[in-house]
């Protein structure tokens, strides 16, 4: 174990870091009474935060799937006190929150004690529309986690691509025409990166897959909340309905994303990398295993499998830092 990874480790020695999946808690704080799809792996991140969290949580969602499904008429999953804010809403939500709860402490009008103040925000919520309120709140002294729940379209209102969607994909506003077969020809966004390296308070980023459960994306939540400042999680939510393939096969799906290399797995703790699944010791799966198991691809050729190939292996051969900083080349300066 090299010095730097010993250090890492150490840092959240108090956080009670999960062994495996047998020593997770039992108890829920989401639980039945919603209405997702079967096999909707962003239900799964609100049952995993929830469950790491505990009791002395408050949650603000911003609208999107996990809203509109989670608060159906009369009925709803959340056990801990939760409020709707709207798309773009989530960071001002969560500073707002956290900024009153440390009010409310400091005039003795509810006893000092850690309350964890989370936010979750949607792909197009967060990394699109809200990401200004998101910066803000990463810029505040306060004690706050903002997930971002990838599930790489705007889900809730029929599967429109965002900046976070994957090169290629069918979205409805992205559909494969007889002129053109490729309609969505932007990079993914690199959310997570882009907010560790613009900020540079942050204690803690990670990017994580629910698939992996507690050794993964259970520790980091439990991390992140342990860090005790603005702190950030982006997660890979395979969506059945949205990415087109059969509820069973969403950790499978997790599973790829992280194994070829198209999701870089990793945590930036008070700006230092620790890879969760390091890709540059370990062989990669081809892309083409992950992208041909989902129906929104199903109009690929060949060559459209090749071009995501050829930038996944530019994101982990020649990126500066492999799969998280899209600089090239080294980081000397060219002088005139
Ligand atoms: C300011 C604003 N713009 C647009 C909408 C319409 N709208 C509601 S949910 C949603 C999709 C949100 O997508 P995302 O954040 O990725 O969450 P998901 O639905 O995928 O869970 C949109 C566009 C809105 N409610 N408010
Ligand atoms: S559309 Fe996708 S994100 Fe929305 S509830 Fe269904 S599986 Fe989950
Ligand atoms: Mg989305």
């Amino acid at each position: 174990m090299t010095e730097q990874r010993a250090r890492n480790d150490d840092e959240f020695k108090d956080a009670g870091l999960y062994k495996g999946v047998h020593s997770v808690d039992l108890e829920e704080f989401y639980t039945s009474g919603h209405r997702t799809c079967q096999g909707c792996e962003s239900a799964l991140v609100m049952r995993g935060f929830a469950k790491v969290a505990g009791s002395r949580t408050v949650v603000t969602g911003a609208t999107g799937c996990m809203y509109v499904a989670n608060t159906s008429y009369m009925t709803t999953p959340w056990i801990v006190p939760w409020m709707h804010t709207q798309l773009a809403a989530g960071g001002a939500s969560a500073v707002g929150m956290a900024a009153g709860i440390k009010a409310l402490q400091r005039k003795g009008k509810i006893p000092k004690e850690k309350i964890n103040v989370i936010n979750f925000s949607g792909d197009l919520g967060a990394g699109d529309e809200g990401l200004g309120g998101i910066s803000g709140a990463l810029q505040t002294p306060y004690d706050l986690l903002i997930v971002i729940y990838d599930n790489e379209s705007a889900a809730n209102t029929d599967i429109q691509a965002s900046g976070l969607t994957t090169w290629g994909a069918q979205t409805t506003f992205t559909p494969s025409g007889s002129k053109e077969r490729i309609m969505q020809k932007r990079w993914k966004k690199n959310i997570a990166a882009m907010m560790a390296i613009g900020h540079p308070n942050v204690k803690y980023v990670a990017t994580a897959c629910a698939t992996f459960p507690a050794t993964d994306y259970l520790n980091k939540v439990k991390k992140a909340l342990a860090a005790g400042g603005p702190t950030l999680l982006h997660t890979i939510d395979p969506c059945p309905k949205g990415w087109d393939y059969h509820p069973r096969y969403s950790n499978i799906l997790g599973e790829l994303a992280v194994k070829t290399g198209i999701f870089a797995d990793y945590e930036i703790i008070n700006g230092r990398v620790k890879y969760t699944y390091d890709l540059r010791k370990r062989e990669r799966l081809p892309v083409k295993k992950y992208l041909e198991k989902q129906g929104r691809f199903s109009h690929f050729a060949e060559e459209d499998y090749d071009y995501v190939q050829s930038m996944v292996d530019e994101m982990w051969e020649e990126w500066e830092l492999p799969g998280i900083l899209p600089i090239k080349g080294g980081l000397s300066v060219e002088r005139e």
